[in-house]
């Protein structure tokens, strides 16, 4: 069975393709189809997951999964949110989105720093079946930034249960206990029953 990957961010395709390794799929990435322009206008992770799926699904002809991921912090009643991407600003980066983060929290007492990630995973086929999943991780958002592994809020995400931010740890162990990773592993039961469906 083929899939396209509907991410243009390199760092969840590789957590994506880690972990669906050892299943029987082709996975293809945008990179195959670059002709293919990713639209997030939705007001929630879901619609923005399901935009990307599905463009990529009617574009290609192939089953395409897409992500998309927020960070939600209590303190800031939930913000970044679904604009996670663009916290500092349309074209921002990982940094500047980051060192506004650690601004916006600054005074923010130890109690009051619990956030979480939410990842919502849609797979969408061009006739019309579509699956959603969602994946959430809690955690703690720190006082300044620790580790260079994984991407985006990664090294102001702190796991009390590790003592350790999540770029700290490596992928493997990311997608383990991870939003993406919960996500996955949801979604990994829908795409083993589809395979046997595509082999009978
Ligand atoms: P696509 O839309 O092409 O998939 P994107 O990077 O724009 O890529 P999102 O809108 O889903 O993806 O991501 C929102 C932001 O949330 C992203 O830019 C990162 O800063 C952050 N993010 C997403 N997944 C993350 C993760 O696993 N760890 C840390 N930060 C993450």
């Amino acid at each position: 069975m083929k899939i396209v990957l509907a991410t243009e961010n390199k760092h969840k395709i590789e957590e994506m393709k880690t972990y669906l390794n050892n299943l029987p799929l082709e996975i293809l990435s945008k990179e195959h189809f670059p002709k293919i322009t990713l639209e997030e206008t939705g007001e929630t992770l879901r619609e923005n997951a399901l935009q990307k799926a599905r463009t990529v699904a009617k574009t290609t002809g192939f089953w395409a999964m897409a992500d998309d991921t927020g960070l939600f912090v209590e303190a800031l009643d939930g913000r970044p949110g679904v604009f996670s991407s663009r916290y500092a600003g349309e074209k921002a980066t990982y940094k500047e989105n980051v060192e506004k983060l650690l601004k916006e929290m600054r005074d923010v007492p130890e109690k009051d720093r619990g956030a979480f990630f939410s990842c919502v995973l849609a797979l969408v086929h061009p006739d019309g079946r579509e699956v959603v999943v969602e994946g959430r991780l809690e955690g703690v958002i720190a006082k300044e930034q620790s580790g260079a592994k994984g991407f985006g809020y990664d090294p102001v995400f702190w796991l009390p249960d590790r003592d350790c931010t999540l770029a700290e740890i490596s992928l493997e162990e990311k997608n383990k206990i991870s939003h993406r990773g919960r996500a996955l592993f949801k979604m990994k039961g829908i795409l083993e029953g589809l395979i046997k469906m595509e082999q009978q």
